[in-house]
């Protein structure tokens, strides 16, 4: 029996029409399970049903506000019905806003933790009464190397991602009796469209700094792809974590096992 198959299991990625939702969407659904996944308007519900349907993969696709309750509940009732319960979530919608605390109005602060720490809540909420009753259940919530350590310009973000490491434990610790198993995957600095603007390059063409530091720091020496968090998603989603509870793996090339390239 292959411990990484996911056939006969319904997946619900959050975001994931695009980036790092859409490549953990093709992954799931490569690795056997029908993938589900939402996002916030019609133009990228069309175009994350392009994508699958290009990678020749049916998904599923719906319209909700992952941080409003009852969209929460009405997207999973229809899931529900249209596909089947979920065996599987995937926390993966985020934002982020970066600008120093000082001068971040608290409705911004609020609105980058509603997403990135109300909403995986709702939904684990959402998705854990059946997987009770059905006895199984995997829940990832896509955290951050924000969930260990802080940076300027990303307090929301940080207190948000080190949130949903303790939300991802907590879930461990009230449902890992159900034979539920709630983890976290920490990305490291990933090239996606949310980090385009720290690897801006220069006018000079030279990379940007926050690029150079973040080389210097890797000691894989380069930035991850999304493709680079689909492994472990899937070992996540699968039989064979089916052990491993509560746990958030970091998936930033040693970034955070490094203190740094010293000065040569
Ligand atoms: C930033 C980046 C990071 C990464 C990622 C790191 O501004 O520092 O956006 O937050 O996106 O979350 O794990």
């Amino acid at each position: 029996m292959n411990p990484f198959d996911l056939t006969g299991k319904v997946a619900l990625v959050t975001g994931g029409a695009h980036s790092i939702g859409f490549s953990l969407g093709l992954g799931l659904a490569r690795a056997g399970a029908t993938v589900c996944f939402n996002c916030s308007n019609p133009s990228s519900l069309h175009r994350g049903l392009e994508g699958y349907k290009v990678a020749g993969i049916k998904a599923h696709g719906y319209i909700a506000d992952v941080s409003d309750e009852d969209a929460v509940g009405a997207m999973v009732a229809r899931i529900k019905a249209e596909v089947g319960p979920i065996d599987i979530l995937v926390n993966n919608a985020g934002i982020i806003n970066r600008q120093p605390m000082l001068t971040l109005p608290a409705a911004d602060f609020r609105r980058v933790i509603d997403v990135d720490l109300v909403a995986p809540f709702l939904t684990a909420k959402a998705v854990l009464p059946d997987m009770i009753e059905r006895g199984h259940g995997k829940i990832i919530n896509i955290c951050s190397l924000m969930s260990e350590l802080g940076r300027e310009t990303v307090s929301a973000y940080a207190a948000a991602k080190g949130g949903l490491k303790m939300l991802t434990k907590n879930i461990c610790a009230e449902y890992g009796g159900a034979n539920i198993q709630c983890n976290g995957i920490g990305p490291g600095y990933i090239a996606t469209h949310q980090t385009a603007p720290l690897r801006e390059r220069q006018a000079d063409g030279s990379r940007h700094p926050f690029d150079q530091f973040i080389i210097a720091k890797t000691p894989a020496g380069r930035w991850g792809q999304p493709e680079d968090l689909i492994g472990p998603t899937v070992f996540l989603a699968s039989p064979a974590s089916d052990f491993v509870n509560g746990q958030i793996l970091f998936v930033d090339g040693g970034i955070l096992a490094y203190i740094g390239k010293q000065p040569q």
